[in-house]
């Protein structure tokens, strides 16, 4: 563990603002200085979502930004790149080549994947505790129908497997880019030319994932971003419990959202029991949601914090509820952590303690985790998700992740949704 100095929750909260500024380009904030110096799609939105309870014009300004980048599919990119530092990434816009798309929106360049379409959570999450309400509600109007058109992409380009979900199309769309769960589908892919490379040749890994990440952004690019590509040919298409829970609470908001925008919200409404059958039916096995493997037609047998994702949903029948809280709370994740939620299962084999999405904890799972809680009035679990989170932020500072078992930071220093997501979780108890 670091040493750093204890702070008191006002003090923690200023600390919380100066990494959001010190990351803001005026518009967007970036994940982090350095590593990741463009708007990252579910980053931006957790930002938003932090700061709802604080200045509803700046989550406003966040929303929006990242959504100058949508698609006219209504797709909503998982990166839109800030100019200045166009070469700082890889894989940048020269990669990517959205420009040369008819679909993709001029005058900004963006990657050809998307991320957990959270947006219209973080809509409400900003509608439902804005002070300024008159600013809120021109906020939804403005919106709310670009995620009506982002929820029509899903259903239309992305139920790649005929039963109702949405399949993300590579680990990257997930957001837990190297989770285990992901290893048996990319193993699976044809071999892979090594033409390109994030790290120098000196770093160079065997066999790295990401050569099967690089070759599956290529295929998809050369396809034309092409969704009848997608559905028959290309090689990795996976229906993920986490991005599917987060898309049914966003159908959840946008029917909250409808009469504020003027609109019917019965469609959203049967749109969240579709996807609340379609996980039950396709995703559900042994006690817990699971990943499906759509090409090797198979659920995966590791269980990761993204499958308690579909917690999300405040229709989630009960007994389903109660089974994933034992095992939220058993010594496969919480109950053998020092910290939660480690974000693999800690009696998988692949489970590792320091490795990104592989068993560090995470802010942004753990806020998404509390909110499924509250969703189902586990007010016990709400209370240790909070004050377990705002235990890492305040011994180990805003980092990107953490160790599970220590608690000691991980990755990069004053991430913005470790910053964010601790504004919300402070938002009960003190003013920033
Ligand atoms: C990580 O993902 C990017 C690729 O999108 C990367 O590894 O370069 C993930 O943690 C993802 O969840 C996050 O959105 C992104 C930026 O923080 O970094």
């Amino acid at each position: 563990m670091e040493s750093r100095a204890a702070v008191d929750d006002a003090a923690l909260g200023r600390e919380a603002w100066s990494v959001l500024d010190a990351n803001s380009t005026g518009a967007a904030t970036v994940p982090a200085p350095g590593l990741y110096p463009h708007q990252w799609n579910w980053d931006s939105t957790f930002v938003a979502i932090g700061l709802a309870r604080w200045d509803t014009r700046r989550a406003g300004t966040e929303l929006l930004s990242l959504l100058a980048g949508q698609w006219h599919t209504g797709m909503v990119p998982h990166i839109v790149f800030q100019p200045a530092h166009e070469e700082v990434y890889f894989p940048g816009p020269a990669i990517w080549r959205s420009t040369e798309h008819r679909a993709a929106p001029h005058g900004v360049c963006t990657s050809g994947l998307t991320q957990p379409p959270l947006q219209a959570l973080a809509l409400w999450w900003v509608w439902r505790h804005a002070a300024d309400r008159d600013t809120a509600a021109a906020l939804v109007r403005r919106i709310y129908p670009m995620l009506v058109a982002q929820h029509g992409y899903l259903t239309t380009s992305r139920d790649l497997g005929g039963g109702g979900l949405a399949a993300i199309v590579h680990p990257w769309e997930s957001g837990m880019d190297d989770s285990p769960v992901w290893d048996a589908p990319l193993e699976a892919l044809p071999p892979v030319r090594r033409a390109y490379r994030r790290e120098e040749p000196s770093q160079w890994q065997p066999d790295s994932h990401h050569d099967r990440y690089m070759a599956l952004v290529l295929g998809y690019r050369d396809s034309g971003y092409d969704p009848v590509y997608l559905r028959d040919e290309h090689p990795f298409a996976v229906e993920d419990p986490m991005f599917n829970g987060i898309w049914l609470a966003s159908c959840q908001a946008l029917a909250e959202l409808a009469p504020v925008a003027g609109a019917d919200a019965g469609p959203h409404r049967e749109a969240a029991e579709r996807i609340r059958a379609a996980l039950l039916d396709r995703l559900w096995a042994d006690g817990a949601f699971r990943v499906r493997d759509l090409r090797a037609g198979r659920l995966s047998s590791i269980r990761t914090v993204g499958s308690f994702g579909p917690m999300l949903d405040a229709g989630l029948p009960a007994d389903r509820v109660a089974e994933l809280v034992v095992t939220l709370e058993s010594a496969s994740f919480m109950g053998a952590a020092g910290y939660p939620v480690p974000s693999c299962e800690i009696r998988a084999p692949q489970f590792d303690r320091s490795c990104y999405w592989r068993g560090p904890s995470w802010v942004n799972t753990n806020w998404l985790l509390r909110r499924a809680a509250a969703v189902h009035g586990l007010a016990g679990l709400v209370r240790v998700l909070g004050s377990q989170t705002l235990r890492l932020v305040r011994q180990a500072g805003f980092r990107e992740c953490f160790d599970p078992f220590d608690g000691s930071g991980r990755g990069s220093r004053d991430f913005s949704w470790s910053a964010a997501l601790t504004l919300d979780l402070l938002a009960d108890t003190v003013e920033c």
